[in-house]
């Protein structure tokens, strides 16, 4: 008997070794998808455009430099159908030596005669192989400044056309309410091309009806370039709805921000980047959602614009995408999910979105106040669209990426921008954003960087 029972406590001892070991497993398996892969991480592969808008955030200033991009050769393929022909290289003679010394001087070339056609309706336009040499240095400077194509912006005009890519949806009689509130449009720039800047001023003035428009605020995070001063005033001398607000130091985008939302008397903000193109019809959709309810921050959608060629791309509703975030902190683009789909009969209805890609976005002054701005602990750059995103959801307001609405915007393959280094500023800023905003959910991204806190006040 004895050995009976010795014999069958060896038997479940040998059963439950296997079987303890396989709850073990699981368990550790379970913490391993939960450390590893956070509920909110993509399931799917996020389009190109959202790639282009990481590897922007990715360069996160005072981070140490990138590897500069190999500059792509801006020579392209064959005739354009619409485009009518480059100067060839002996026509370049044309364009005066002195004319050359200020387009040197200015940091741009001479504009445009209006009468090009180059990329109208959004077209790309084509470089010939065969420029001179001369030409191709202009190309590469171009370049080398701005990290997209300046010399191919500079041959398109200030004022080009662009296509309609909204959906019959928006367009709708009685879409949107007929009393619009009207909105300040802030722009921060820091050494920003001449025809990119103008480019997108004008883009707003033109495509938006006059009277929602209450001011445009360029604020110019203190350029060195030449163009972007006296010459940037007189420009706009004639656009009394455009002011030019100056930094006296660098200040970042961050605090540039925040400097025109002080200057600002609008109903609404309305931010865009210094390098986007608004469409027809980008602004009513916007200022609509805000009408209805105050507490809703909105989003248009992100097209790309080439940034060698300066082709406006563009896709229907049904390629929308909403913002999330992984545990680096990192903001990504996701499909919009089933649930959210089934709550619309359109896909051009404005959709929820957990987070913003940050640098376009409307929302009423009142509750960008109520919710205290940017942290102005927040340093420079980056971290402050998920900061604005998360108390948007976690104060009362509902973040949405609305369809109708479409601006441009060139996605550049690096930071053409100096900054001081040694200090990891996006870090910083994510570890105030995570002390601030995610309990105990901080210590999933505390993980990913190693426990390597740094002082954040
Ligand atoms: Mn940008």
């Amino acid at each position: 008997m004895v050995f009976l029972r010795r014999r069958s406590l060896l038997l479940k001892t040998l059963l439950a070794v296997p079987v303890i070991w396989f709850f073990v497993a699981v368990l550790y398996s379970t913490s391993d998808k939960a450390r590893g892969r956070g509920p909110l991480e993509p399931a799917a592969a996020p389009p190109p455009e959202a790639a282009a808008i990481r590897q922007e955030q990715h360069h996160a200033p005072g981070a140490p430099e990138p590897p500069e991009v190999e500059l792509q050769p801006p020579v392209v393929v064959e005739n354009q159908p619409d485009a009518p022909g480059f100067p060839e290289p002996e026509q370049e003679n044309e364009i005066s030596k002195k004319e050359e010394e200020d387009a040197g001087a200015m940091g741009v070339l001479p504009l445009p005669n209006g009468n090009n056609k180059y990329g109208e309706m959004g077209k790309p336009v084509v470089l010939p192989s065969n420029m001179s040499t001369g030409m191709k240095k202009l190309v590469d400077e171009g370049w080398q400044k701005n990290a997209f194509n300046q010399y191919v912006s500079d041959l398109i005009s200030v004022r080009r056309s662009l296509p309609d890519p909204r959906d019959e949806w928006c367009k709708k009689e009685g879409r949107y309410q007929s009393s619009l509130p009207s909105t300040s449009v802030i722009i921060c720039f820091h050494n920003e091309a001449w025809s990119v800047l103008l480019r997108t001023v004008h883009s707003v003035l033109d495509r938006s009806p006059a009277h929602m428009i209450h001011e445009v605020l360029l604020v110019d995070d203190f350029s060195d370039m030449d163009h972007l001063k006296t010459r940037l005033e007189n420009y706009f001398t004639k656009y009394p709805k455009v002011k030019i607000i100056r930094a006296k130091k660098r200040e970042g985008l961050i605090r540039a921000r925040l400097l025109g939302a002080a200057r600002a008397t609008g109903k609404v903000l309305t931010y865009l980047d210094s390098h986007c193109e608004c469409t027809t019809g980008w602004l009513e959709p916007l200022l609509d959602r805000i009408a209805r309810n105050s507490t809703t921050v909105v989003c248009p959608v992100i097209d790309v614009i080439d940034d060698t060629t300066l082709e406006y791309h563009y896709r229907d509703s049904g390629g929308v995408n909403v913002g999330g975030f992984d545990w680096n902190l990192q903001f990504n683009w996701h499909s919009v999910p089933e649930r959210e789909r089934k709550r619309h009969e359109n896909s051009a209805e404005p959709v929820w979105s957990p987070t913003m890609a940050g640098g376009l976005f409307s929302i009423d002054r009142e509750f960008f106040e109520r919710l205290g701005t940017y942290d102005n602990g927040f340093d420079i750059w980056g971290g402050e669209n998920l900061e604005l995103s998360f108390k948007t959801w976690m104060c009362g307001g509902t973040l949405e990426i609305v369809p109708c609405s479409h601006v441009g915007h060139i996605f550049r393959k690096r930071s053409p921008y100096k900054w001081r280094s040694g200090v990891n500023v996006l870090k910083k800023n994510s570890i105030r954003l995570a002390e601030v905003w995610l309990d105990d959910y901080s210590k999933y991204y505390y993980q990913r960087i190693g426990n390597d806190l740094v002082r954040i006040f």
